[in-house]
């Protein structure tokens, strides 16, 4: 391998067939692996993305630096013909390594061998969540709430491709032969296949309307951004550089969906409002979800995105940490050792049918950190929320699960935790859970309010229009061509 291969411009080449600004053209038998694995990867798109849209125009973003005004451009694109490319943020001569055993060293350019089989399992996992997302999604245009959402669904879905072909770099460039079969696996896996599923639960989930889509990518894109900014703190330096980039991209993901639920909170508040109605089988008789509904989702959206941080007790997220590999959230800003050798943090579990915290080595409670790292945001994002039924006098308020409901992974998998933290019996679980989830009615309620609005300017009835449009064009703007 060249040197050239591990620098970065902050302008990106478009005239390669890859386009990059990691000086693939020097680099010819990467060159040649990714543009072997190009054409695979088309494939999986048009057999699992979004379907019949090959011939669409969509008015997307895409890179053409990795500074900061370099996301300023926006144009019409036929999917299947989005340069999806490798973009790193340009290299720190003078990174360090700071955390864990490896404090102070160099940041490695290459992988360091004792570390080689956990770093590719780490980009792997990673990987592999991107494409899972785009097979969940991919019937979601066909029912879209407006052009304005079916366009915001689109480049969601083609920036989780790109965050794959991120992924795919790093296994390329520096994983060799066992890179290149990973690469290939990342496109075999499919999102709900009982052979050959997606490796982290939440992402054999279906999503299977919009309600779902703003929950995903409320709750499950911000743990994207939460593992992205661990991953980002790599002493890997190429994965650092990757995962910064990627996470400018997760921002607008994030937007997507507390905007979008806030939209439908602020639509059925103005229409209970409007006709003075509480009942929410009434509120339903408007075509508007109920707040008990949407209240259900974000139950089971936030149960299942917090099994994505793994056991709160990890001997993996320990060693991550003391091989540099991966580190905390903001781990930088943090005004400490960096080692947590001697540190201890609160974890809860169940004793004797109660939640108790009790004092866990600080290395071994990592996955339980970053979680409640993830959950203050979360909350916020909550309060934000929770001031549209306000606004309107509606004493109604979105509130989040206890961490032990509904949960499949660490202390709590085994255990029947009611949201408001009780720990109950299966029996008595099971028979209060359809209030608690989303139950096949509230599936098929909120399936029968999907249609296809396209429109420009107009809005399905169970949602209000966007404060504003996208790069300030007007709310009615064609952002899809379907000519
Ligand atoms: N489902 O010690 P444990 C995103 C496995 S989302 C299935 O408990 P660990 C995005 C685990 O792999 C962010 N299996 O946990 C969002 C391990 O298996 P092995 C994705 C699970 O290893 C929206 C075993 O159980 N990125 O980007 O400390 C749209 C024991 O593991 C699950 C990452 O996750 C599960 N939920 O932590 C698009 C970052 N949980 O290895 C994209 C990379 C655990 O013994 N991944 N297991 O066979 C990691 O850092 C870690 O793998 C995890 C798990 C945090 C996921």
């Amino acid at each position: 391998m060249t040197e050239i291969a591990e620098t970065t411009q902050q302008s990106i080449d478009y005239a390669q067939r890859i386009p990059n600004n990691v000086d693939l053209a020097n680099d010819r038998a990467l060159q040649r692996a990714l543009e072997h694995w190009q054409p695979a990867f088309l494939n999986w798109w048009n057999e699992t993305g979004p379907v019949n849209t090959s011939t669409l125009q969509v008015y997307l973003r895409t890179a053409v630096s990795v500074d900061r005004d370099g996301w300023a451009n926006f144009g019409y694109v036929r999917m299947p013909e989005y340069r999806w490319g490798i973009f790193l943020t340009p290299r720190d001569e003078n990174r360090k390594v700071n955390f864990g055993d490896h404090k102070g060293e160099a940041a490695w350019q290459e992988v360091p061998g004792e570390y080689r089989s956990t770093l590719r399992r780490i980009i792997v996992t990673q990987g592999d969540t991107e494409p899972a997302s785009v097979e969940q999604q991919k019937l979601l245009g066909a029912t879209c709430p407006s052009l304005y959402d079916l366009r915001n669904l689109f480049q969601v879905n083609i920036e989780e491709g790109r965050h794959l072909w991120a992924m795919v770099y790093l296994l390329h460039r520096y994983f060799g032969r066992d890179g290149r079969e990973e690469a290939e696996a990342l496109l075999q896996r499919r999102s709900g296949d009982p052979n050959n599923p997606r490796i982290l639960t939440a992402f054999n989930e279906k999503t299977s309307n919009w309600l779902a889509f703003f929950m995903f990518t409320f709750f499950t894109d911000r743990d994207g951004k939460f593992q992205l900014c661990a991953l980002a703190e790599s002493g890997f330096d190429p994965l650092a550089r990757t995962t910064r980039f990627m996470l400018t991209e997760e921002a607008h993901h994030m937007f997507v969906g507390e905007s979008g639920v806030a939209r439908v909170l602020q639509r059925t508040c103005e229409v209970m409002r409007d006709h003075k109605l509480t009942d929410p089988s009434q509120v339903r008789g408007q075509g508007v979800i109920d707040l008990e509904t949407i209240q259900r989702f974000v139950n089971f959206h936030y149960s299942v995105t917090l099994d994505l941080y793994g056991s709160e007790i990890s001997s993996n997220a320990a060693s991550f940490y003391t091989g540099g590999l991966k580190g905390r959230y903001d781990e930088t800003k943090i005004n400490d050792n960096h080692s947590l050798a001697s540190d201890s943090y609160a974890v809860q579990e169940i004793e004797n049918g109660r939640i108790v915290d009790r004092q866990a080595p600080a290395l071994t409670a990592l996955n339980a950190r970053l979680r409640d790292d993830y959950t203050k945001e979360i909350q916020a994002g909550v309060e934000r929320w929770n001031r549209i039924p306000e606004k309107f006098g509606i004493s109604f308020r979105i509130t989040l699960p206890h961490a032990g409901f509904h949960r499949k992974i660490g202390n709590f998998a085994g255990h029947y935790v009611s949201p408001d933290g009780r720990v109950l019996s299966k029996e008595e679980w099971e028979r209060h859970s359809s209030e608690w989830l989303p139950s096949d009615d509230d599936h098929a309620f909120v399936g029968s309010l999907m249609g296809r609005v396209i429109e420009p300017g107009k809005f399905a009835n169970w949602i209000t229009p966007p404060a504003r449009g996208i790069n300030n064009l007007p709310i009615e703007f064609e952002y899809v061509r379907f000519s």
